[in-house]
């Protein structure tokens, strides 16, 4: 059967690795599907199931060394600083995300399978793998519903009675499971009290269970069987002879009430996954299957983009990624790859879950790769860099909601680490909020920014929505305690500025007088870059909101001291306060280049002479290795993007597909990290739509690989959707429409000289402003 692969990930066999099955996901509960013909294995996630459990993790003693600190760094006795801090001024790591088990589907009887196919519809969010055994065609189809929090798994044969398969729940965690006589299936575990920090192995040790403390989870599955019989055996359940089966699982852990929970309002898992199950097992699955396409196509639908070439979607998606690597010319696939991306967040991220972290809610170790946390000195971050653009503005709320949160633990660590107002957090953050500093060194774990960079996403949420009571209401509070802590946090220098100090620039390093590797001096590019931010951002919302708040003179006092970002000697942007050599200048952090993207302080408008030291800088940190992992490459994308450098940002493009992407198309660090596909899919977005300079800015820097070409439905700051069509490397035709009543000026600069856009009527390449009325589209066609 010939159909339309565009939108699809397919493969011929089952997946023997779990970075070749497919995820499915609500935001709360997620599944990687192997598709196994035998025996199928479904690896089943929850987003609050972590380890650990609420406590106090702030450093009494940090706030006695934090004068000798600075006084050390500006003696230039960088090393003796560092050694300090790392001895007295850390604390202890965030507890690591949890796999919640197993559920397998065995086939009982039959012979060896043909004809198989696996594939993932992104359009409808529903798994399907079909195949063929003893003449018997069978089709199993998977999805998660978010409207109504199941996994439901529909098994199908074109012969009556030929479905005999055993079904079971399993755990890596300490669990037991039950079988009740009517074939419901129960598992009840407990997760870890802690997990040792462990970067990439996965074996029992470092893994502390304490009865009591850890959470509790449960999962429970209850079979819907036609045409045959359900019988509970030793903790399992055999379906024998049945025409059709459908599976429908549960699960939830003791952590919170979900913003979802039935009405009974008790927070115990069992009774929610009976209330879930119970409500899902009154409709025909055929319901609940419409029930979850019409919410999943709501949003994913909202975006089409089309990069032209030849579609080579007749290969299965792991041998086109191969073909790929060995130079076949897909801009399909980079689509694919783009839609995936949004997938991907949708599947992550909803109104009411956790927001996505490091693996976005897919993983299967108890000891999984940097904890599978929320790292926030770039990495969560990423993951929500394409949210607004790629229309999924709803999909923030979650990192939204987690600020909010961290904006209520961090005052705490604010004030007793560091004697400050307002709040702050580092560089790793859990599903308990921490927001101290993590054990280890200073290069990474000594870094008070972490909350400053993630207001950031209050504030670009608001320019996307323009949405003033948000602003009042949610947004302005955090941001302006969190330009409190950004006050508190400065101090003079040397010269009399106002900067930071201890300053790390994020897990980079130069080298001390002595040759030694060293990462705390003071004033750091990133620190002054975000402090700048943050401390307009509130100055602006003040005026947005008409506030007369005492301390907005404060803050427009302390913007006016600043330390201002310095050019080196070789016409590079400094990294650290002052001119230092750098210990590995291929890093893959490039935080000095904030102010380019995600930031918008460097630009050509404003800042022409930072933003040429910032493409220096760049040149120089790719050449010397830098962009070697998924999300540093992602970044480069984007730095590109706004460089207007479309060639550089489409090679980036390439490289972070062919080398740095598994077989299921999620991004490999590695090992696999979720960060480098939303970094990837942002930076798509920002190569053919810029709106950072209060400026619609249309294919700024389309790259040649993609001469043809449309997209639908990104959304630009000033709460805009756009639509574009391309010909040959030139725009043809716009279609703006503005949510409220507004004006914006249009650029199209590139591949647009001496046309004439029909509604505009100026001529050359157009900048003109247009005005919108709410909800007015405007269409302008380019000959
Ligand atoms: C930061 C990065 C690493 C990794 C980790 C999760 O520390 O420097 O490359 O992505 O986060």
């Amino acid at each position: 059967m010939k159909q339309n692969r565009t939108h699809k990930l397919w493969y011929k066999q089952p997946a023997e690795r779990w970075e070749e099955a497919l995820p499915v996901g609500n935001g709360r509960l997620g599944a990687m599907v192997f598709g196994g013909d035998r025996r199928e294995r479904l690896q089943l996630n929850e987003d609050t199931l972590w380890s650990g459990f609420p406590r106090d993790k702030v450093n009494y003693d940090a706030q006695r060394y934090l004068k000798q600190a600075r006084e050390l760094i500006f003696d230039e006795k960088y090393g003796e600083a560092e050694q300090l801090i790392n001895q007295r001024m850390l604390g202890w790591n965030t507890e690591a995300y949890q796999p919640l088990g197993d559920l397998y589907i065995e086939r009982i009887g039959g012979g060896e399978a043909s004809d198989y196919e696996r594939d993932l519809d992104l359009e409808n969010g529903i798994l399907t793998t079909v195949f063929t055994a003893d003449k018997v065609r069978y089709k199993r189809e998977v999805w998660i519903s978010e409207p109504d929090q199941v996994l439901a798994v529909e098994l199908n044969a074109d012969l009556a009675g030929a479905i005999d398969i055993d079904v079971s729940l399993e755990s890596l965690l300490p669990y037991e499971t039950a079988a009740a006589a009517d074939g419901r299936l129960t598992m009840r575990g407990m997760a870890p009290s802690h997990v040792e920090s462990n970067y990439f192995r996965d074996h029992p040790q470092g893994v502390l269970f304490e009865e009591g403390l850890g959470m509790r989870f449960e999962a429970q599955l209850k079979p819907r069987v036609f045409g045959g019989e359900v019988r509970a055996v030793s903790g399992r359940i055999e379906i024998r002879g049945a025409d059709r089966v459908v599976l429908l699982l549960a699960a939830a852990t003791n952590f919170e009430a979900y913003d979802k929970l039935p009405e009974s309002g008790n927070r115990r898992p069992e009774r929610l996954c009976e209330a879930w199950l119970k409500a899902a097992s009154d409709v025909e699955a055929s319901v609940l299957r419409e029930r979850h396409i019409h919410d999943h196509a709501a949003l994913f639908g909202r975006v089409e983009l089309n990069l032209g070439g030849v579609e080579r979607a007749e290969l299965p998606t792991d041998e086109r990624l191969e073909a790929y690597k060995q130079g076949a010319v897909d801009p399909a696939l980079e689509a694919l790859y783009f839609h995936y991306g949004r997938y991907l967040l949708m599947g992550s991220s909803r109104p009411g879950t956790q927001p996505a972290n490091l693996q976005g809610i897919w993983n299967h170790q108890i000891e999984p790769p940097w904890n599978s946390n929320y790292t926030s000195n770039i990495n969560v971050q990423m993951n929500y860099w394409p949210v607004e653009s790629v229309n999924l503005g709803e999909c923030h709320e979650p990192m939204l909601k987690m600020i909010g949160e961290l904006a209520q633990t961090g005052k705490r660590t604010a004030n007793i680490h560091y004697g400050a107002r307002g709040w702050t957090a580092h560089h790793n953050v859990d599903l308990w909020r921490m927001t101290t500093p993590s054990g280890g060194e200073a290069s990474w774990a000594f870094w008070p920014m972490g909350g400053l960079w993630l207001t950031s996403h209050l504030w670009e949420h608001y320019l996307f929505t323009g949405d003033d009571k948000f602003l009042r209401e949610e947004a302005y509070p955090i941001l302006r305690e969190a330009a409190l802590f950004a006050v508190d946090w400065l101090v003079e220098g040397p010269d009399g500025t106002l900067t930071t100090a201890p300053s790390t620039s994020p897990e980079n390093k130069f080298r001390t007088a002595d040759g030694e590797p060293c990462s705390t001096a003071f004033g750091s590019a990133m620190d002054l870059t975000l402090i700048r931010d943050v401390l307009e951002h509130v100055v602006e919302s003040a005026g947005i909101l008409g506030l007369a708040e005492s301390e907005v003179s404060e803050f427009a006092a302390a913007l006016k001291r600043l330390q201002p970002l310095r050019i080196g000697s070789d016409g590079r942007l400094l990294e650290w306060g002052t001119e230092l050599e750098e210990h590995e200048p291929g890093h893959r952090h490039v935080s000095h280049l904030y102010g380019v993207y995600p930031g918008r302080s460097i630009n050509r408008e404003e800042s022409p002479e930072l933003l040429e030291a910032a493409r220096a800088s760049l040149a120089v940190r790719i050449e010397s290795g830098g962009g070697h992992t998924g999300w540093s490459c992602a970044w480069l994308i984007n730095l590109y993007a706004r460089l207007l450098d479309g060639e550089s940002a489409y090679r980036f493009v390439h490289t972070l597909l062919a080398r740095s992407t598994h077989p299921n198309l999620f991004d490999d660090h590695p090992p696999f990290q979720i960060d480098g596909n939303f970094g990837g899919t942002a930076g798509i977005a920002e190569l053919l739509l810029q709106s950072h300079l209060g400026e619609l800015h249309l294919l700024p820097a389309l790259p040649e690989a993609w001469p043809d070409g449309s997209v639908r439905g990104l959304r630009a700051r000033g709460s805009f959707t756009v639509a574009l069509e391309w010909r040959g490397g030139r725009i043809r035709s716009a279609e703006i429409t503005a949510d409220r009543s507004t004006a914006v000026r249009l650029r199209t600069d590139r591949a647009f000289e001496g046309a004439l856009p029909a509604a505009a009527g100026e001529a050359g390449a157009f900048t003109g402003a247009l005005t919108f009325a709410a909800g007015q589209t405007v269409r302008l066609a380019f000959e």
